[in-house]
């Protein structure tokens, strides 16, 4: 192999790697600009070589294959690419081509190029029929039902025409996308990298519940089929699909000069950090349909259309300080406080800089001069530092060995990226535990938002949970915004939240690794807090979906001193301790049942939850404290290891007789 094929094969690895990531996770980790760089050499080098280039190199085959959660469409009219630009001479020579074959006078409709995931929606007499995601352009992913509950796609139109098919970006707007992570934070869920990878991620939810409180938005721009209707222009049919009720894509220009083009690409480069939404580009297109039928398509792209790629906009600044934050979870997170600079159209004065370990790699330090980025993401990064300028005395940055927040010690597990403040008191962390113990899912207290919270903490009324039961209504009118009838309300809500049942306050709590579902499953489980506090971690792995991490965790949790105190003020308070959800028939208390191979009747979760009805427990291996084994068709090695501890061994039949 010749060093050409080597980096031919090295670059169609790094690039497939890339595209799983962008489509199948929707979890990034270069920027769309670093990708089209490895992009452009990869198919510049197969030009050269064509001997090397592979059958299924990137550039023949688009990765995004649809995922077989959704049931595939095939798109009647396949959903092109575009054919990306980047500079202005690219921009003039995809003008020259076009003139090259038109020759006539043509002109071109402009617009934005929204950073979102292309759909499909069809529409049959004007009635909403199916939506598609765009997948590899000829096969893409029904997802009718989760589009259907974004408010601005018509589910009928204004005219009930005969056939159509719309092409649109679903987007999430920034300020979506800031509060969705804020949200995802708190609840320990993924944050998105940028606004793109959370409307993909939330597009694709096999719950349309999730995809709706996401508030997601369409912006559509292409008739892809109609029938019942002639439009000669993209103009016209914008303009008409404006008319049948559609979020048309806004800002949308004719201009016939491709120098006036070019500057109103300029322009609308300039109010990019303006809009309530991520732009990646601008869209050029031929507006007469004819003409785009005379200039026709290559194997992947229209010839009548052209992406102007913005660039990812990097600058020089100087990085002032770096400022440490405290998560709800204790974890430290470094931002670099900057000097501010304009970057792709806003003023920014924080990047992130992820990790130490980054900041170690890049041997970054207060008081460098650094490039700082933004690619496709709402915060800039410093991607580099420029060493030339580093003044002698700088320093090898180190992470505080105190907690900002409380100034306990902080710790870094072994196979952990993050430094962390283990400190459960530790102020930073209380307002965000108690906006999570507040919260809907948990302990329900309406009206004790965020500010609230901050603000009693402040006034030094709340320093854990179980403060929440002791306030002094007289000292909670003194804050501010704070009226008779608020208070009432809060207090009335407080009282309410008493009687919860004992699985939210488990997840309220904040446990490490003890979500929502996990609240339910131990609060059943056990009956109550006082069982639960004093289960040994190998009942707790015994429960069926309870890990060795959340096990660990829950042991960890109830043998510190504080969280025994603190457990002993909520039960004073008169905080329910018990799962309303009782077990009344006992009879498999205290058992361990193994589930093994496929039932005649019930499914493996209907005969967990039998058990678990009567007391009993699921476990997913055998050992010696198995009661019994209940086996189906094709039991494996469970049931033989049964038969080795001499454990009874049950069918359905039996099991029936057990629970009758
Ligand atoms: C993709 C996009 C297009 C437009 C806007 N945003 C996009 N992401 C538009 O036409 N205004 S067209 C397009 C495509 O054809 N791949």
């Amino acid at each position: 192999m010749d060093m050409f094929e080597t980096r031919i094969r090295e670059l169609e690895e790094t690039l497939k790697y890339h595209s799983k990531l962008y489509y199948d996770m929707d979890a990034p980790e270069i920027s769309d600009m670093e990708y089209d760089k490895l992009y452009r050499e990869l198919e510049e080098l197969e030009a050269k070589f064509p001997e090397y280039k592979s059958p299924d190199s990137p550039t023949v085959k688009l990765a995004a294959k649809a995922d077989e959660k959704f049931s595939p469409v095939v798109h009647q009219v396949p959903m092109e690419s575009l054919a990306d630009v980047f500079s202005k001479e690219e921009l003039f020579e995809f003008d020259s081509r076009v003139r090259a074959s038109l020759g006539a006078y043509y002109e071109y409709v402009v617009e934005l190029k929204i950073d979102g995931l292309s759909v499909s929606l069809e529409y049959e007499n004007g009635i909403f029929t199916r939506g598609s995601t765009r997948g590899d352009g000829q096969i893409g992913e029904n997802v009718t039902e989760n589009l259907k509950t974004i408010g601005s796609i018509p589910l009928r139109l204004k005219e009930p025409i005969e056939h159509l098919e719309v092409r649109g970006e679903v987007y999430m707007s920034v300020k979506n996308f800031l509060k969705l992570n804020e949200q995802q934070e708190i609840y320990e869920q993924k944050i998105f990298a940028n606004p793109r990878n959370a409307a993909a991620g939330s597009l694709r939810q096999l719950d349309s519940k999730i995809t709706k409180s996401r508030n997601l938005d369409i912006w559509v721009f292409n008739v892809q089929q109609i029938r019942g209707k002639t439009l000669n222009s993209h103009f016209e049919s914008l303009e008409y699909l404006k008319q049948l009720g559609f979020h048309v894509i806004p800002e949308y220009q004719v201009i016939g000069d491709i120098q006036q083009v070019y500057e109103r690409i300029l322009e609308i480069g300039e109010m990019r950090g303006e809009l309530p939404f991520e732009i990646d580009g601008v869209v050029i297109k031929i507006n007469d349909f004819s003409q785009r039928e005379q200039l026709g398509s290559t194997a992947k792209n229209p010839r009548w259309a052209a992406a102007y790629k913005f660039p990812a906009e990097e600058k020089e600044t100087k990085l002032l300080d770096i400022d440490v934050q405290v998560g709800r979870t204790g974890v430290l997170t470094p931002t670099a406080l900057l000097e501010p600079v304009r970057l792709a159209g806003t003023t920014v004065q924080k990047a992130t800089l992820h990790n130490i370990d980054n900041i170690t790699q890049k041997d970054i330090r207060i008081g460098d001069t650094v490039i700082v980025r933004k690619a496709g993401d709402i915060i800039p990064e410093v991607v580099s530092v420029v060493e030339k300028y580093r003044q002698a005395d700088a320093q090898p940055y180190q992470l505080p060995n105190l907690c900002p927040a409380c100034g306990s010690e902080t710790v870094r597990e072994e196979d952990e990226a993050y430094v962390r403040c283990v400190n459960a008191a530790c102020p930073a962390q209380l307002v965000r535990n108690i906006i999570h113990f507040a919260s809907r899912d948990a302990m329900d207290i309406e009206g004790l938002g965020p500010a609230l919270i901050s603000a009693m903490i402040e006034n030094d009324q709340l320093h854990s949970y179980a403060d929440l039961y002791y306030l002094n209504p007289m000292e909670l009118i003194s804050l501010e915004r704070m009226g008779e009838k608020s208070v009432s309300n809060l207090m009335e809500a407080i009282e309410k939240s008493k009687q919860n049942d004992l699985s939210r306050l488990i997840f309220g709590l904040g446990i490490r690794h003890i979500g929502q579902k996990a609240g339910k499953i131990l609060a059943r489980q056990f009956g109550s807090m006082k069982r639960l506090m004093e289960a040994k971690q190998e009942e707790l792995t015994a429960v069926m979906d309870i890990g060795d991490k959340m096990a660990e965790s829950l042991v960890e949790f109830f043998e510190r001193p504080a969280t025994q105190k603190l457990i002993e003020n909520l039960e004073q308070a008169g905080v329910n301790m018990e799962s309303n959800f009782a077990l009344t028939d006992t009879r498999f208390q205290g058992m361990t049942f193994v589930l093994t191979g496929t039932l005649p009747t019930y499914t493996r979760q209907e005969a967990q939850k039998i058990i678990e009805d009567f007391g009993g427990k699921a476990a997913s291996s055998v050992s010696k404290k198995t009661s019994y084994v209940l086996a189906g068709e094709e039991a494996g090695s469970k049931l033989k290891k049964a038969q080795e501890l001499g454990i009874p061994i049950i069918d359905e039949a039996e099991f029936d007789n057990m629970i009758k």
